[in-house]
C-alpha cells in the first residue's frame, strides 16, 4: 500500500496524530519522535521543509498488517508465502514519483534529521537503496546515508554504509567504475518491508513487495534502475569508487558504531510527488527493531521448515531484535533440534545465539525459554558453538577487521525434550510444566470474597 493510502486508512482508524508546532530537525525532531513513543505522527511544520513529516510508519505490526490487509497474526505466514513467490512487478509508464523533476541547480533542502550528539552527521534512515548488479540482478536495501559537504561541484552528497557481503557491496565491488543507484524515501510499504527482509542473493526485493500488495514500478527519469512508482521522494545518483568516513551512528543494538570508510553517494536529480512527504526513522528504537527483526522471521521460519517442521520464530528484543532468535518447532526426530539450530543460522546470517523449543513451550515469554532451557538441555549434549562465522557488523564484541566481513562464535541451545535417551524419565509428564488444578469455585469465593 502506498504511503498516502496507508496514512489515510490509518488516519480513519484514529492511528495518526498531527503535530502543528514548529520543529527543528537538528536533534529536536528525533527528542520528540521519542518522547512520543514512536506513534505515527504527521509533522506538519519543519523547519527548512515546505511540505509534511511522517514517523513511525513501521513502529507497530499492527500498521504493517493494516498496510498488507492481513490480520496481525497471519504477518508472518504473508512475508513466508511471498519469500516462495516472487511476482514481477508491473512496470507503468508515469508515476506519482516523478510528478517533480529536480535537476542539480534546483534540489529541494531536504529535512534530514541530525539524531543525536556525536553522530557524524545528518542521517537518511529510511532510503531504500536499489541497484542493478550484472550477475544478481536488482536489489533493494536499506542504507543508511550520512550527509556530507557539497564535494567535486555536486551539492547533494552522502557516505552510503554498505554492509560487506551484502547485495549492494557485492554489485559496488564488482562495478569497474561508478555504480548508478536510486534512493526511495516514503516508498509504500511493501517495500519497506521487503527491503528489510535480505533474501538470499539473486532474489529480488520488489518482486516480494509486489508478491505482498501490488507494487508498480516506473523507469528512473535518469538512470536505467526501475524504481517504487508510488514513493514520495526518489534520489538518483551514482556510488563513487572514492571513499570517505561514515559515522558514528547509533544501531541497532543500541551501541555506536564506529567510522569507517565508504563510498560517497552523489545525487544527480530527485524526484518527487506534489507536497512529497519525508519519512524519519529513529535509530535503534522500536521501528527500526520491529523492521529489522520481523522480516528475519519468516527467513528463518522457511530455513527451519527444510529440515523439520518449524512452527514459530521469535526474534527476541533483548538481543536488539538482530541477534538472537527463538525457535519452535514439532520435534518428529531425534535430530530435529540440532538440524534447527543450523538451519536457523542458514535463515538469519547475523544470528549470534539461537534456543529451539518445543512447541509446548511460550516462545514469546522469555521465562518460559529460560525453563525450557533448565528442564529440557544438557551442555555436553545439547549445545551448538560454530567458531570464526561471518557476523553482524553490529555486535561490538565481534572481531572487526578494516574493509572485510566481522568474524564471530555463533551459538545454539537445543532445549527440547531429548525424547529417545535411554537414561530419560521414566514418565513423559517428568517433562511438563504442571498446574495446580482450578480451586472449587465456591471455597475461592469463601477466601477472597472474588468470584473465579
Ligand atoms: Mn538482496
Amino acid at each position: 500500500m502506498e504511503l498516502r493510502r496507508f496514512l489515510a486508512a490509518a488516519r480513519e482508524r484514529g492511528w495518526l496524530q498531527r503535530i502543528d508546532a514548529r520543529v527543528n530537525p537538528r536533534y529536536e525532531l528525533a527528542r520528540l519522535i521519542h518522547t512520543l513513543n514512536e506513534q505515527l505522527t504527521f509533522y506538519a511544520n519543519v523547519e527548512g521543509w515546505s511540505s509534511g513529516l511522517v514517523a513511525g510508519i513501521c513502529s507497530r505490526r499492527e500498521h504493517l498488517a493494516l498496510a498488507l490487509g492481513v490480520p496481525p497474526d497471519d504477518l508472518l505466514l504473508s512475508l513466508v508465502q511471498a519469500l516462495r513467490q516472487p511476482q514481477p512487478p508491473q512496470i507503468v509508464a508515469t508515476a506519482p514519483c516523478q510528478e517533480c523533476i529536480r535537476d542539480p541547480d534546483d534540489l529541494p533542502q531536504l529535512p534530514i534529521l541530525t539524531h543525536l550528539p556525536g553522530d557524524g552527521g545528518p542521517y537518511i534512515t529510511s532510503g531504500v537503496a536499489i541497484i542493478r548488479d550484472p550477475v544478481l540482478g536488482r536489489n533493494a536495501a536499506y542504507h543508511r546515508l550520512m550527509q556530507v559537504g557539497a564535494c567535486a561541484g555536486h551539492s547533494l552528497v552522502f557516505t552510503a554504509r554498505l554492509v560487506e557481503g551484502r547485495g549492494t557491496h557485492t554489485a559496488w565491488s564488482r562495478a569497474p567504475g561508478p555504480l548508478p543507484m536510486a534512493v526511495c524515501i516514503g516508498a509504500p510499504l511493501s517495500v519497506q518491508l521487503a527491503a528489510a527482509m535480505s533474501p538470499p542473493p539473486g532474489v529480488d526485493e520488489l518482486a516480494i513487495a509486489n508478491a505482498l500488495v501490488p507494487t508498480p514500478l516506473v523507469r528512473a527519469v535518469g538512470l536505467d534502475l526501475h524504481v517504487p512508482a508510488e514513493s514520495e521522494i526518489v534520489l538518483e545518483g551514482y556510488l563513487t569508487k572514492d571513499l570517505g568516513a561514515e559515522g558514528p551512528f547509533l544501531d541497532l543494538t543500541r551501541t555506536r558504531d564506529f567510522v569507517r570508510q565508504q563510498p560517497f553517494f552523489v545525487v544527480d536529480r530527485i524526484t518527487h510527488r506534489h507536497d512529497p512527504i519525508y519519512q524519519a526513522l529513529l535509530p535503534g528504537e522500536r521501528e527500526h527493531r520491529l523492521l529489522m527483526g520481523m522480516p528475519r522471521e519468516p527467513t528463518i521460519y522457511a530455513a527451519v521448515n527444510n529440515v523439520c517442521t518449524c512452527r514459530n520464530v521469535h526474534i527476541t528484543p533483548g538481543g536488539g531484535c538482530w541477534l538472537h532468535a527463538v525457535v519452535q518447532i514439532e520435534k518428529r526426530t531425534p535430530l530435529d533440534g540440532q538440524a534447527a539450530i543450523q538451519a536457523a543460522f542458514q535463515g538469519h546470517a547475523s544470528l549470534k545465539h539461537v534456543v529451539v523449543v518445543d512447541h509446548d513451550v511460550d516462545l514469546y515469554n522469555a521465562q518460559a525459554v529460560e525453563w525450557a532451557i533448565a528442564t529440557r538441555f544438557q551442555a555436553d549434549r545439547d549445545l551448538v558453538v560454530l567458531h570464526d562465522q561471518p557476523s553482524s557488523s553490529l555486535d561490538p564484541s565481534a572481531l572487526h577487521l578494516p574493509g572485510q566481513k566481522a568474524r564471530t562464535a555463533k551459538l545454539g541451545l537445543d532445549a527440547t525434550i531429548h525424547w529417545d535417551s535411554p537414561t530419560g524419565p521414566a514418565h513423559p509428564s517428568d517433562w511438563q510444566a504442571l498446574e495446580y488444578e482450578p480451586l472449587d469455585p465456591a471455597l475461592y469465593f469463601q477466601c477472597t470474597g472474588e468470584s473465579s
